[in-house]
């Protein structure tokens, strides 16, 4: 059963953009949001994968980075309730109009319910390397759409990541700032990006302002001009690595934003990293912002809510928000999946999940 979700919000929408010193900075201004549909578990399914999560969260070493944990919370994910695997089944066949899967009602609590949820961390560079109940459920769903990567020079190649506001990073464009983060693909100056972002919130913005923002190519497409998609689809702009990655990565070669079929491409952008070679592809890039703010959903993400991302066909970005660092704030876990593990083996050391 898929329910349209009714959270959904306003995007921030930048009436101009400002180049300043090769960054896309923007004012914000807001539109409706279409809703994406949500898949909501039942209570029933609901203990059924708390019951998966808290045998998990037993399973030795208890460390999210273990490949014997990972093997076993592989395992396991067959086991997720039949409804929620076939959803999970059919986007990765097609991930749909809007190319995010919001699925609601998740089990985030910590394992033997005794124990509270720690305090939202504010370091840098946070990870969740302790197979928690929300570690395990965003792994095991995850693991049913591809196989789950991490990067070496990104968050110290944890599998299980933090997004978090952290003290003093507030204009980062990464995802421990608080000002508007720019609308990208994940990594998208990577050959090995993930095919699936995965996102899910263990504590909800206490404020409210925090909006995940997705918005999909399909929608996208039939708003731009023929001149516009022509531009876009030549290898007219290069892509620098995002504030997250710790050593310097190269930058990619020139490349297409628009890739593949011409009528269904996949989208390869960064508003913030991506630079356009010449003034056309500058204003094809500008309209396809445009287009992409106008077709954009914004999710107020809600504890238990785990929204995965299509990479190749959507970009995803967040609202600005006012974090208090008092261990309340906005707490999501982030994996990464890939489609095709055998295409990274040459960057991933002994077989592990860590490119690079
Ligand atoms: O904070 C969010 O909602 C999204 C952050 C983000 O882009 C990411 O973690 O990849
Ligand atoms: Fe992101």
């Amino acid at each position: 059963m898929v329910v349209y979700f009714s959270v959904a919000g306003r995007c921030p929408v930048p009436p101009e953009i400002h180049r300043t010193e090769g960054v896309f900075m923007t004012q914000i201004d807001t539109v409706a949001a279409a809703p994406p549909a949500a898949f909501v578990l039942t209570e029933a399914e609901y203990r059924q994968t708390s019951e998966i999560a808290d045998r998990l969260a037993r399973v030795e070493p208890g460390r999210t980075d273990d490949q014997q944990w990972l093997a076993a919370v592989r395992d396991a994910s067959v086991e997720l309730p039949t409804r929620l695997l076939v959803e999970l089944r059919r986007f990765r066949r097609d991930a749909g109009p809007d190319a995010v899967l919001l699925i609601r009602n998740l089990p985030v609590s910590p394992a033997y319910g005794s124990r509270e949820l720690p305090r939202t961390p504010t370091q840098p560079g946070s990870v969740e390397r302790i197979a928690t109940t929300a570690a395990a459920i965003i792994t095991a769903a995850m693991l049913q759409l591809g196989e789950v990567v991490a990067f070496r020079n990104e968050k110290t190649g944890a599998l299980v990541q933090n997004v978090v506001p952290v003290p003093g990073q507030e204009t980062l464009q990464s995802n421990a700032g608080s000002v508007l983060l720019e609308m990208h693909n994940e990594n998208a100056f990577h050959p090995n990006r993930p095919d699936y972002v995965g996102l899910l919130c263990v504590r909800e913005d206490p404020t409210g302002q925090a909006r995940l923002c997705t918005a999909s190519v399909r929608r996208a497409l039939p708003l731009l001009s023929a001149q516009a998609r022509q531009v876009l689809s030549g290898e007219r702009f290069l892509t620098e690595a995002p504030p997250s990655f710790e050593a310097l990565e190269s930058v990619v070669p020139a490349h297409a934003v628009l890739q593949g079929a011409g009528e269904d491409p996949d989208i390869l952008v960064d508003f913030s990293a991506t630079h356009p070679l010449d003034d056309e592809a500058r204003v094809a890039m500008a309209e396809l912002r445009d287009a992409l703010v106008q077709v954009s959903s914004a999710l107020a993400l809600r504890a238990g809510d785990l929204a995965i991302v299509d990479n190749r066909l959507a970009v995803h970005g967040r609202t600005p928000f006012t974090p208090r660092y008092d261990g309340t704030d906005r707490w999501l876990h982030r994996v990464y999946a890939s489609l095709d593990h055998r295409r990274s083996r040459p960057v991933r050391r002994d077989g592990g999940s860590v490119l690079g």
